[in-house]
This record gives C-alpha cells, structure tokens and sequence, in this order.
C-alpha cells in the first residue's frame, strides 16, 4: 500500500498539458469544492482544484489535495460476499442479491414492512439517494429509511422547516465574500470547512470584515477570531435570546420586515427576555465574561451585512433545534435575510447532506421536499405509480437501532456509512447489528467496525473517482461527480444494486434506469410535480437534460424552475416561506437544561468533533501519509487544570469512562477546552486502533424535535493509564496489529506503522517479532535493564523492510526521524546506524507534529525560522520552508506558533 505518488500540483496551470482532466467535486466536505483530476493510467490521478468551479476558484484543502493517495486498492471491496456457514465467501451479484431480496420478501411477509430498514448516508449520490428512497417508501412501503444525517443535519433540517415552513438554506457563499460580520456558532471552519474559511480571510483582509467564534472550545478558529466567546455547552440559546432582547432594546429591529412577513414575534421576545432578563444572567448561564457578551450584541446590532454560520456545535445538542430557531430569530427580527453578506447559514457536513434532504432520505420526509400529509402521500404516489405507498413516518437512527436491538427490525441495509463507529452507544450499536436476522452492507472497502458486525451480504460499491452522479454543497449548488477511473473489479454503483433489488421484487418498470442521468431526470421531474411554487425545491428546468446535456452540467444552483434558469438565488428577502401563510414563524427556545448531568463519578463533559487532516472513520483519509502526520494518535485534549488534578501529563494515556462504555486515548494539554471539559476526536474505530473509539461513551440523548443525537456533551471520568513501555513498529508489508496494550495504525511513507503502549518489555517484544524479522537480515540494539529494544530488518537490497523501537515510558522514542526510511531505497552502513540509534526526544512521543501537510513540514524547523528571525510573519515562514503556501489549511497553527513565540529581547 501507499506507493509513493507525485506532489498534487496546487493550481491546474502546473499540471502537464495532456489527457485532458476530468472535472469533478471533491468527496469530503459539503463545502463541494471542484476537483480536476487527470488519470494516469495506472489507477491514480493528478489532483487539483477546478480554477471554474464556483466553490473554490481552485483551491483545495490539505484532504482534498490528499485525495490521489487514496485511490489505491488495497483495501477495497472488490467482489459481493455472502456468509454460508458462518464464513463470508465470494459470490456472484445474482447470488448476493437474490439473498437480500429473499431476506427483505421473506421478513415482510412475515412481520410487515416496518420489520425491514435502510440506513444510508451522506457520501451517497443524490441517484443513489433516491433509489434507496423511492424502493423503500413507495415500493417495499415502509419509511424506515434514515441517514448518517441524522446525526449530522437533522436539526438544522428541523430548525428551517419550523422557521421557514420549508428545509431552506436562504443563502449563499458569496455571502461570507460580503458581510462586514461573519458569527461562527459551534462551528470549527478552519478545519471543517476550509476553504469556505478561506473565503472569510480573504474578506477580512479585503473589507475587514470581524469574526466571532462561539465553541466552548479554544479551536483553530477561534484563535483567527476577533471575539471568541466560550460558551458553556448547550447554552447557546440563551446567548442568542439575549441577543434578540438586546436588538428590541438598541432599535436595531426591522419592523417594516417583522410586520409583513413574520408571525410571533411579541411571544418570541417575551420568551428571549425570560430566558435571558440582562447581559449578567447571560454571563452567568453561558460562562462568558459580560463585557464580551456586550461587545458581541453591540458589534451584532450595528451591522447590518453579518452571516451566522453553524454546525455541529449546534445541531449535535439535545437543544438543537432550538438553538437553531434562536439564531433564525435574530436575522428575521433584523429583516437580515436573503440580501447579500446577510443570513443564517447552515454549514454542512458531508458532500451530499443536501442531496439526501432533496430526495427524502430522511425517515420524516418524504421526496422532493415533501412530507407525510395525505395530499403529499398521494402526490408522490402518483408520481411513482407506487403500489406500497408508506403513509406515516419511518424511525429515526437513534430509534432505529433501538428497534434493532429490540428485534423490531429483522433486516437492515446500511449503505456508505460506518455505524458502528459513528453512533452513540456503539457498543450496544455493533451487539444489535451482529445480532439481526438480516444485515447486508454496501460500502467501498474490505475491513471497517460494521463490516466486523457479522452481515450476511456484503456488496462492492463503487468509490469516488469510479462512481458518477450529482451532489448538493451548503449554498444549494449541484455539482457533478464524474468517473475518471475504470470500476474495479466486481464494484457497482450503489443505484444500481438498489434498482436490482426492486426489480427482483416485482418492480421492473419502477427501476428500469439504466443510468444516473435516467435518475436525475426523474428525481428533477418530481420536484417540479404539482409543485407551482408551493415547493421550494425546484429543479423541474433540468428535467429534460439529455445524456450529454447531464455529463456536461455546470455547477449550478436551485431552484431551476425552468430551463435556463440557475443564476446566484437568495430566499426571503421578500418573504414567501414555505408556510401556509408565506410567513415565517418566529420560535421560542426552550430553557436549556445544563447540557451534562456531572457528578462526582463522572465530573467532566466529553466534546467530540474533529481534526483537520482526517474524515470520520479514516477509511480513506487514514490511507495518506501526508494526512495521517498533521495528528496521528487518537488523543483528549484537556485543560491543564484538570489534567494536574489527574496527575496526568502530555503524552500519557488516558482512560476515559462515561456508563456507556470507555477509551484509551493520548493526552494533550492545552487551554483548547475549558476546565472541566475534554475534547477528542470521533475518527479512530477498532480498525485502526486499540479501544480508542468515542462514541462507545456517548449517550446520545435525542433532540426532542430532530432526533438528532446529543454528541457533543457527555459526562465522563478520566484516569492515567500507567503503561512501562512505549515505542512503535514500522512495517512495508501490512500487519495485523501488533499484540500490545494499546496500539494506532498510521499511514506513512511505504508502509504502515503503529504507535505502541505495553507493560511487556524488550524480551517480550524481541520474541514478539521474531517471525516479522525472520525472513530478513536483522540488526539489533538490545538494553533489557534500561528496557530499550530497537530492532531493523533489512531485506536483499539493503531497504529498510521494518523497525521496532520499545522503550521505557518516561523516556519513548520518537519516530520522527526515520517514519519516512521504508522508501528510502538502500542503506549504507552509517545509516543503519543512525536508524537503529534512533533519535530520543521527549515523552510526547505520538502527538507527532505535522504543521504543513501539503509540503511535508513539521513544527522544528518552523520554530527555528521564528527564533531566527523575530520579525517573521505568515509570509516568511511560507516563502523560506513553503509551509501554509497550498491549501492554506495550517495557517492558524503558523500564527500559533509565532503567537508562542518569546518576544525578542
Ligand atoms: N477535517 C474534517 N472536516 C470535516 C469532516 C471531517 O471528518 N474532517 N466532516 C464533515 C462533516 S460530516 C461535518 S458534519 C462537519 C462538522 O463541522 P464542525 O461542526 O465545524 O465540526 P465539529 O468538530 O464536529 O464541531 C464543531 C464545534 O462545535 C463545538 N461545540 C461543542 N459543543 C458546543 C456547544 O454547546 N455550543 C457551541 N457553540 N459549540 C459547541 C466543538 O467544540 C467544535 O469545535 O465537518 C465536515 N468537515
Ligand atoms: N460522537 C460523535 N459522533 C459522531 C459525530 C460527532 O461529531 N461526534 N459526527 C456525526 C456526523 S456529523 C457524521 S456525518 C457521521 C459520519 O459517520 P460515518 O458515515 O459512519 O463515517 P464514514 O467514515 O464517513 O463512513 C462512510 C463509510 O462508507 C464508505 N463509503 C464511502 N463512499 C461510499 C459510497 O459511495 N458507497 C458506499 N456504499 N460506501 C461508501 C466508507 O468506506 C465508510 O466505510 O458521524 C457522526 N457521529
Ligand atoms: S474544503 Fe477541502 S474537504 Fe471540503 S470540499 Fe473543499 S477540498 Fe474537499
Ligand atoms: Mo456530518
């Protein structure tokens, strides 16, 4: 695995002149950034950003840059499986489907329609995304049909239709490129959304437009914030009511907006000025200092053009609906809607989150924007010719697994998503799953947590690159994504395996597409069924795209009533929701309970969210070198208070423990979190780690309106995991993993390694590798009393096949200066040398120190060039090591560094 590849080239001026490069859309983030990628017909691509996409004006992001060292197939799906007799075996598609489609005949029959259920995801393609929709809701008559997205937009969803009358996201990019004021909300856009991130320096830098970040946590975007605002978790509703009461007192309201095109606003801001009487109660529910809370409302009323940007932050809450509506609350008291630089702006997640709501993927929607009333019913069964049609709501994830865990389901599909990682209660999530009559999973690769979970089916899905269809980013544009590679092996599109499924029930007509584009059409059809304005999703004007017209399509954004139509499109400027009287609903957000029942057992509150260089569950990103140096160890990040409390120190292991379950993680130190909170990350999964995974903690307590689970506040303990050694193993060959007390899977340079705690020591090790090294000439360094093993294995050429390094824990080695020697062709004696010296550093060992990962440079030597030259700057440091000069992702972590910096004498 991870044969070297050439540098992705930054700008697509640099890539050689021919073939002529594909033009697609990036797979990860919903900021949908426009991707060339250029095959070179051995599997791989070039990868740059598309200079014409709109998203980006071609800049990519350190993941997105990354993207063409994750095109390998070495962990890939590539035929169906089928389980008989306990083992999975190969099998033919006819074979894997007929199972599903006995399993899904037989269990209805037998229990009805609601004994079966899909579970897909964001990273489908809105084709895909229907097909599931359409075969379940109108042809298998059940809505038990719900999404990742549950997890992820759910309350936003909530939150706009409760508003709006409608899911709307009123605005667009070019808003962040406008607005004078930009409010981050639970939202670490720095690195979650980075080149949206990148927009906003840039209008800072143009317009000087100020940035406010709330999060209870010191994140990279807080630190570029001109007011941060930590805010205790959950309490954000009331921080907004407080601003809503502020705005009726400073006649910062727009009444001429209120009057025409609202309803409730008197009930609304009796409630803000109950929940929130004056800036001293804010403070004290909220945690933030008073003065800061009073710059913010002041700074918020007096400027018109400002953008509030959420994401997780709010809608992971048992409150987060809610918290929506309070922030919604606020720009329809302004009348700060759909203008340019104005807004309420939902970040999304995934590539396709906005997709999945167009088509209904949700258990509460049904298709096209449409819900569960009979006329809507009706409508989409018509549209269909549907014989099953499901007439009431489907569960929710949260209470699907439970119906799984109960028996209520039998048979489950889960396409493109890895819930037995990425669900609260995982544990009881992946004893469900194994447990079911029925489990079939479509996905990309060989080995993930859910695939250990026993299915019975198991079907290649296509992957990006091979895969070709259409997704929706946060600002309502749909983009293509286009096939530049050949699909390998046995893999298919996840349409296709859906429509099989429906014909072989019965359905040939309903499922005859033989295409995306045959899809696309449909799904644009529907949308514009009956619909004469009553809908705000429209894109009847691309129904009668032709095959060639579908594999040229521009990016463009709904609605598209007609053809032609697709220019930049704002919503309710003018009014016109989406509710029966074309006003919107002002709400009134419920009084937040704290958002953790702390104890004395369990006195800390766990945030889980994300980093910069990885995607949730690693399956892809976890394959790039580059990617996988910026943080390679799964880690809490606590605030030294508590850490000295605890006795615990950087690099530490650290057990933390909630009454769901537990994790090992590696400490960090840092003034990121507030006392009493830790924070880590959700990526890491028994695939590529030793009991590292956090949501076998989290409770997941539902937002009332949602269902979206509470992901971001759970009450926990910690406590020092005392392991004697650490060290790591560095192997060309890929490993199972290494039997040590705990243990993480990196990708680096040619190979794989894993970084290593145990209580056994060098001659336990020594015996442990004996088999790895026996093929190969071995050099050693053996110290059993200052318990030091340090092994090298050298294969014909005098190439480094593997090394070992265990140490004392006090004291671990350090992999920095040999975690790239498996490439590095044959070695001489002195550097054998070296590398079995090694190079011992402190204990912070795993927290490796990648800044830059498009050009490969650590914190040192940008250390160095500060402490040299004390009037460096961004620049500098970006003209002398290139560091921060792509994809601009680490930017914040230079100006750290240079904020850390000791003021010169
Ligand atoms: N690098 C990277 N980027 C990604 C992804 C990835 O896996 N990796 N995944 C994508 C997906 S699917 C999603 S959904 C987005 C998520 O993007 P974000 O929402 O930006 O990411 P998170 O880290 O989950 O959470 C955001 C912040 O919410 C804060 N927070 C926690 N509790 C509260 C609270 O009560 N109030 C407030 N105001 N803030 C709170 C957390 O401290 C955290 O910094 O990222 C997308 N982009
Ligand atoms: N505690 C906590 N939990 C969280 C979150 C959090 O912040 N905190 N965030 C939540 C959020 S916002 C999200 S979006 C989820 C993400 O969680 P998941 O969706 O579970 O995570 P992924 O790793 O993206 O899983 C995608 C799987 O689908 C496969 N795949 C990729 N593309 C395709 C395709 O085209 N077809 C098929 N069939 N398979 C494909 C991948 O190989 C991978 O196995 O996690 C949620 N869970
Ligand atoms: S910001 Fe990065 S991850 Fe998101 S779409 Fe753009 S390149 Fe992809
Ligand atoms: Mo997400």
């Amino acid at each position: 695995m991870n044969a070297p590849v050439p540098h992705p080239l930054a700008d697509a001026a640099a890539l050689p002149a021919t073939p002529a490069p594909v033009k697609t859309t990036c797979p990860y983030c919903g900021v949908g950034c426009g991707v060339l990628a250029r095959p070179d017909g051995t599997g791989g691509a070039g990868i740059a950003g598309d200079p014409a996409h709109p998203a980006n004006r071609g800049r990519l992001c350190s993941k997105g840059s990354a993207l063409g060292e994750t095109l390998g197939l070495s962990t890939r799906l590539l035929e169906p499986m089928l389980r008989l007799d306990g083992e999975l075996v190969p099998a033919s598609w006819d074979a894997a489907l007929g199972a599903i489609a006995d399993a899904f005949r037989r269990t209805i029959e037998a229990h009805g329609p609601d004994s079966v259920a899909l579970y897909l995801s964001g990273q489908l393609l809105t084709e895909d995304y229907y097909a599931a929709n359409k075969l379940a809701k109108g042809f298998l008559g059940t809505a038990n049909v719900d999404t990742n997205s549950r997890l992820c937009m759910a309350s936003s969803v909530a939150g706009h239709k409760r508003a709006f009358g409608s899911d709307t996201v009123p605005g667009v990019y070019a808003d962040l490129d406008e607005a004078d004021l930009v409010v981050l909300v639970g939202s670490n856009a720095a690195w979650c959304h980075p080149i949206l991130f990148r927009h906003l320096e840039a209008a800072r830098e143009r317009r000087g437009t100020k940035l406010v970040v709330i999060d209870p946590r010191r994140t990279a975007s807080a630190e570029e914030a001109d007011l941060f605002l930590p805010v205790a978790p959950g309490m954000d509703s009331v921080l907004f009511a407080g601003l809503l009461a502020h705005l009726a007192e400073a006649g910062a309201l727009d009444e001429g907006y209120v009057a025409a095109h609202t309803s409730g606003f008197e009930a609304a801001l009796a409630g803000a000025r109950a929940l929130a009487p004056d800036v001293a109660t804010v403070a004290a529910r909220t945690g933030v200092p008073a003065a800061d809370i009073a710059r913010f409302y002041a700074l918020f009323a007096a400027t018109e053009r400002s953008v509030t940007c959420y994401s997780q932050g709010v809608n992971q809450s048992a409150q987060g609906t809610d918290k929506v509506g309070a922030i919604i609350n606020c720009h329809l008291a302004t009348g700060r809607i759909g203008r340019p630089g104005m807004g309420p702006f939902s970040l999304t997640g995934q590539p396709n989150a906005m997709g999945g709501r167009e088509v209904g993927g949700l258990a509460n929607q049904l298709a096209a924007h449409m819900g569960f009333s009979p006329e809507e019913v009706d409508r989409v069964r018509r549209f269909w010719g549907a014989p099953n049609m499901a007439t009431r709501e489907g569960l929710k994830a949260v209470d699907m697994m439970a119906a799984v865990g109960e028996g209520r389901i039998k048979a489950l599909w889960v396409l493109g998503t890895n819930p037995a990682v990425s669900l609260p209660r995982a544990d009881e999530v992946r004893e469900a799953l194994s447990r079911l009559d029925f489990l079939a999973v479509s996905d990309n690769v060989r080995a993930n947590d859910t695939l250990a979970c026993r299915p019975h089916v198991l079907l290649p899905a296509l992957a990006w690159g091979e895969k070709d269809g259409t997704v929706t980013n946060s600002e309502r544009r749909i983009s293509r994504q286009r096939a530049f590679l050949d699909p390998p092996g046995e893999a298919r599109p996840d349409w296709w395996a859906l429509a099989q499924l429906g014909r072989r029930l019965g359905h040939a007509d309903a499922f005859h597409w033989r295409s995306a584009a045959e899809i696309f059409r449909e799904h644009a059809a529907l949308s514009a069924f009956e619909n004469d304005g009553t809908r705000d999703f429209d894109i009847g004007g691309l129904a009668g795209l032709d095959d060639a017209a579908f594999d040229a399509m521009a990016p463009q954004q709904w609605p598209v009533r007609m053809p032609g139509d697709g220019g930049e499109t704002r919503f309710f400027a003018e009014g016109g929701f989406f509710t029966p009287d074309r006003r919107a609903r002002f709400i009134v957000p419920a009084d937040p309970a704290p958002a953790a029942g702390v104890d004395d057992a369990f006195p800390l509150v766990l945030n889980t969210g994300r980093i910069r260089d990885q995607w949730h569950t690693m399956t892809r990103t976890g394959l790039s070198p580059r990617l996988g140096g910026h943080l390679p160890a799964p880690f809490v990040e606590m605030h030294p208070a508590d850490a000295r409390a605890l006795g615990i120190a950087a690099g530490d292991l650290v057990r933390l423990a909630s009454p769901q379950g537990a994790a090992v993680l590696e400490a960090r130190i840092g003034d990121g979190p507030r006392p009493g909170e830790v924070f880590a990350p959700i990526h890491w999964s028994d695939a590529n780690a030793a009991g590292a995974r956090v949501n076998a903690l989290v409770a997941g307590a539902t937002d009332p309106f949602s269902g979206q689970p509470e992901s971001k506040a759970t009450p926990v303990r910690a406590e020092k995991v005392a392991a004697r050694f650490r060290g790591f193993l560095l192997a060309r060959e890929s490993q199972s993993p290494p039997a040590a007390l705990w243990w993480a899977r990196v990708a680096v340079e040619g190979g794989e390694g894993w970084l290593i705690a145990d209580d056994a020591g060098p001659l336990a090790w020594r015996a442990r590798m004996a088999s790895l090294f026996a093929p190969f000439e071995r050099s050693e360094f053996l110290d059993v009393e200052g318990g030091t093993y340090r092994a090298a294995a050298y294969d014909g050429e005098g190439r480094l096949a593997a090394l070992l390094s265990i140490g004392p824990a006090a004291s671990a080695p350090d992999w920095a200066a040999v975690k790239d020697l498996l490439n590095a062709g044959g070695l001489g004696a002195a550097e054998r040398r070296a590398v079995l010296a090694g190079r011992m550093a402190g204990a912070a060992s795993g927290c490796g120190a990648l800044v830059c990962s498009c050009f490969g440079v650590p914190a040192d030597p940008i250390r160095a060039l500060i402490e040299a030259e004390p009037g460096a700057d961004v620049a500098r440091i970006g003209a002398v090591l290139k560091a921060g000069t792509n994809c601009g992702s680490c930017v914040p972590e230079l100006k750290r560094l240079l904020a850390a910096a000791p003021l010169p004498a």
